[in-house]
């Protein structure tokens, strides 16, 4: 039996520190889905047809990684894709609570699902979608954070407007 996880998430847009997750997880599970959860409650500034071209072109060196979007519970994606593994990513303790909250929830909807953790670099325990469109706004330089294609995308959305 293959091991198929499940990789959810804003990805408002993809940062290093989500690629760092993905590639971890991509070494463990056999195959990997990267979904963009169509989350109606958040007001995005890439549209998901935007966030998933992006994460295609900073992932498309991983072969087991697929990219697809989702409205709805993600347990429920989960099963449409038989997979039966939740990846998240965890950079500080603050991160926790909300983990924890989010894996019980899912846990109650559908207990055969595992939720797995992974700690990030270091270097990207910082890090955040909203940090890196904060500084993009402003000019900062951020070709440390996200990927080049991401870095112009953003500068497109925010400097020439
Ligand atoms: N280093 C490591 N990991 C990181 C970093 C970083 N620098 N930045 C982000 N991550 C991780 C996050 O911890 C997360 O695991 C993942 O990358 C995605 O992060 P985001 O911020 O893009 O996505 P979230 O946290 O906003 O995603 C929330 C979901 C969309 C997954 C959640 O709202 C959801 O499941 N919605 C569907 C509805 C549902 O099923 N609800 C029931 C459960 S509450």
């Amino acid at each position: 039996m293959s091991s198929i996880a499940v990789c959810p998430g804003s990805f408002d847009p993809i940062t290093y520190g989500h690629v760092d997750i993905i590639r971890r997880g991509a070494k463990v599970f056999d195959k990997v889905y990267v979904v963009v959860l169509n989350n109606s409650a958040k007001n995005p500034l890439f549209t998901v047809e935007e966030r998933i071209s992006l994460i295609k072109e900073v992932t498309k060196d991983i072969p087991n990684v697929m990219v697809d979007e989702f409205s709805g519970l993600l347990v429920e994606y989960a099963k449409s894709v038989k997979a039966n593994a939740i990846i998240r990513g965890l950079r500080a303790v603050s991160d926790f609570e909300y983990e924890m909250q989010i894996t019980s929830m899912n846990r109650v909807l559908n207990d055969d699902i595992e939720t797995f953790f992974i700690m990030t670099n270091n270097q990207y325990s910082f890090l955040s979608s909203s940090i890196v469109k904060e500084v993009a706004k402003y000019n900062g330089n951020i070709s440390t954070l996200v990927p080049p294609i991401v870095e112009k995308e953003l500068q497109k959305k925010f400097l020439f407007k």
